[in-house]
């Protein structure tokens, strides 16, 4: 589990005005988030707008980033979707590429069983040999995992971990309680990186490190001499960007924060989500251009 520690950046999948996929500057976003010392990347997650991709446009996401990434970066590549038949179709691909793991979400929309949730995991690790994190978003899924899910989910040999997008850090630390010490546990709330950090997280992967990788590549570097006290300010510095975009729409200003650094070539995001007016714009690039970590 040493391998995987470290902050990874749930990428947003780039797209020309109109919706269709940039795989320019899905390239460009990648290279230039290695060279600011990110571990690796999540991708087709919520962030990468994964439930509005076709598995056809996934696919090709992924193919981008494995190319682009040319085996410097750890790999996980999100295959999870409601259908547990498309969750194998994809991680199967996915395989095929020689990605790191494979992390899917906690099936939704379907009210599920947790037994019928541990079959569906079960079911994709019998398929496809990649080393499995569970994906567990309850503010999104409204589903919630017991901390029994997760120590048999860890007994598994091929489930490694879970990351873990909630703001409840106890139970992040039952986990780690529960399931020891080599069960990985990514915090998936940049806006308490620091604090899941303290609480046992082995890293994180989050979407503001899209925009701001930086203050998270050095709070985790802190964290691993031991020098905690250096990250209450670096994250009372993100958050200050993190507070003014959930002002906002995530996708979109994240978006327009790459954009605006000349990264990627449009802000646009994909129907449902929203596309910011000129106003809002304006006023996030006023941000922008006062705010060093951006
Ligand atoms: C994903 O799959 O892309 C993620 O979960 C990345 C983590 C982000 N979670 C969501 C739901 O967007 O970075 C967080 C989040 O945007 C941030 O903490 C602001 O709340």
């Amino acid at each position: 589990s040493e391998h995987y520690r470290g902050v990874y950046t749930a990428l947003v999948t780039p797209m020309h005005e109109g919706g269709a996929i940039d795989h320019e500057s899905l390239e460009r976003l990648v290279r230039h988030l290695q060279a600011q010392g990110v571990k690796g990347f999540y991708v087709g997650g919520s962030t990468g707008e994964g439930f509005i991709l076709s598995t056809e446009e996934r696919r090709a996401v992924l193919e981008t980033v494995v190319r682009a990434a040319d085996g410097k970066s750890t790999l996980i590549a999100h295959i999870g979707a409601i259908s547990t038949e498309t969750s194998i179709e994809l991680a199967r691909h996915a395989h095929g590429l020689g990605v790191d793991a494979m992390s899917a979400v906690v099936p939704f929309y379907y009210k599920t069983t947790l037994d019928q949730i541990k079959r569906h995991y079960l079911a994709i690790m019998y398929a496809v040999p990649l080393p499995m994190i569970v994906y567990h978003y309850p503010g999104a899924t409204g589903v919630s995992l017991s901390l029994d899910f997760y120590e048999e989910m860890a007994r598994h040999p091929q489930c490694i971990g879970v990351k873990f997008t909630s703001l409840n850090l106890f139970e992040l630390q039952q986990i780690r309680a529960r399931c020891g010490r080599d069960f990985l546990i990514f915090n998936g709330h940049d806006e308490v990186y620091a604090a899941g950090a303290l609480s046992g997280a082995d890293g994180a992967v989050g979407s503001t490190y899209n925009m701001m990788a930086p203050p998270f590549v050095a709070m985790f570097r802190e964290a691993e001499r031991g020098h905690w006290g250096a990250l209450p300010s670096l994250q009372a510095e993100a958050n200050e960007a993190i507070a003014h975009m959930i002002r906002f729409d995530v996708i979109p200003y994240e978006k327009y924060v790459c954009y605006a650094q000349g990264i990627i070539r449009s802000p646009y995001a994909r129907q449902p989500l929203k596309q910011l007016t000129e106003a809002e714009a304006a006023e996030i690039r006023v941000f922008y251009e006062g705010n060093s970590l951006l």
